[in-house]
């Protein structure tokens, strides 16, 4: 990284995401000149450590980025829409974590190690979009794939680790879980059933045609970030009782010739992936090894033996708030000074 420093504002710095945000920085060296953090009005007077200092939580406000470079928000869908124009207007870049923005044709819907080339058109309203997180680690896994065999159709079910709907979230699952061990009432907030010892066919709100928003980002998300309106996705979301890490399920259909043992070699050379597929020694990826890296973890790569010679079948993991949030939106901040602020 350059002598380049920057003004760093994170807004939903007292969030899941947030928090993964700083934890991020600050292993990552970021070149930090002054860092500002931001949150709602009720978490004003709280003090957050950063690289060994006190930062107070400041209320986030229309004019929070004067004087700012970069912006990470992470606070809500409704609050990026509302406040990431201020910031841009004063010329503060905005990496977005919301899905406030991603489908705007005018914002740059980013996963560095695919469509880095993007990143140049943050200009046109100075934001640029992270994508949902299962949609981040699906597209590391199948870009490589994609541009050696052409992908025709892709169907994938997800696994989703409850940390992806934030702090609540995760608490939920642990009163639930240690209610569930001593025999007690479960309480439930967040999620429409229990999630401990459960499994929910259902992330975000559903919409008129059966599907949830969830899966209907990833099908539109793909297609973007890819740049391939062609490739035909569908998608079901599942929410499982798994604190860190998305996994899913991937089955892919290509236009040319491929075989399980094409993508291992081309999988072992991809930048962002690690490939963990020997099952003789039960080794495969699971979220409790993707927890706390910033890794794609692809194994169980097989034949699919359908589609002969055209299909294959997968198995993806990755950390949630990591690769599926802080970590993408972090790689996307460093481009951004390298090349372009
Ligand atoms: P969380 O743990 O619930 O945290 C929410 C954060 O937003 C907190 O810092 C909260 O501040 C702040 N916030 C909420 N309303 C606000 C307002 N009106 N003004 C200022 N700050 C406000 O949730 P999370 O998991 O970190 O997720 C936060 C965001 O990241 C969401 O937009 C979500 O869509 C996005 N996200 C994206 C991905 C992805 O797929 N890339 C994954 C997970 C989350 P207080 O503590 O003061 O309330
Ligand atoms: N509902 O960024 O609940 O669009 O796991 C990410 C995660 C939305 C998003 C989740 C969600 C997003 C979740």
């Amino acid at each position: 990284m350059s002598e380049k420093r920057v003004n760093v504002a994170v807004a939903g710095a007292t969030g899941a995401v947030g928090n993964q945000m700083l934890a991020s920085l600050a292993e990552r060296n970021f070149p930090i000149r002054s860092l500002k953090l931001l949150a709602s009005k009720k978490s004003v007077g709280r003090m957050i450590r950063f690289q060994g200092d006190l930062f107070p939580v400041e209320e986030l406000k229309e004019d929070s980025f004067k004087g700012m470079d970069i912006a990470l928000f992470s606070a809500g869908t409704g609050t990026s829409e509302y406040f990431a124009p201020f910031a841009a207007k004063d010329g503060c870049v905005v990496v977005d974590n919301s899905n406030a923005w991603r489908m705007d044709p005018d914002v740059p819907l980013v996963v560095p190690e695919v469509n880095a080339y993007a990143i140049k058109d943050y200009t046109s309203k100075g934001i640029i979009a992270n994508p949902n997180c299962s949609t981040i680690q699906m597209v590391v896994a199948l870009w490589p794939i994609h541009q050696k065999y052409k992908i025709k159709r892709v169907v994938v079910s997800t696994y989703q680790a409850v940390s992806g709907t934030g702090k609540k979230a995760i608490d939920e699952l642990l009163d639930q879980t240690r209610a569930m061990i001593n025999f007690l009432k479960i309480e439930r907030n967040v999620y429409p059933h229990r999630i401990a010892f459960n499994c929910l066919p259902h992330i975000d709100k559903f919409q008129e045609n059966g599907y949830t928003k969830e899966e209907i980002k990833m099908v539109r998300e793909t297609k973007k970030i890819m740049g391939d309106d062609s490739i035909a996705v569908t998608a079901t979301t599942v929410r499982v009782p798994v604190f860190y890490g998305h996994s899913e399920s991937v089955n892919v259909e290509t236009h040319e010739p491929i075989s399980a043992e094409d993508v291992k070699a081309l999988l072992k050379a991809a930048s962002g992936v690690k490939v963990v597929d020997d099952p003789a020694n039960n080794a495969y990826p699971m979220a409790i090894d993707a927890a706390g890296q910033d890794l794609t973890l692809v194994g169980r790569i097989r034949d699919d033996e359908s589609i002969p010679n055209h299909g294959v079948n997968m198995w993806v993991v990755a950390d949630n708030i990591r690769k599926g949030a802080a970590t993408n939106a972090i790689q996307i901040a460093e481009m951004l000074i390298k090349d372009y602020i």
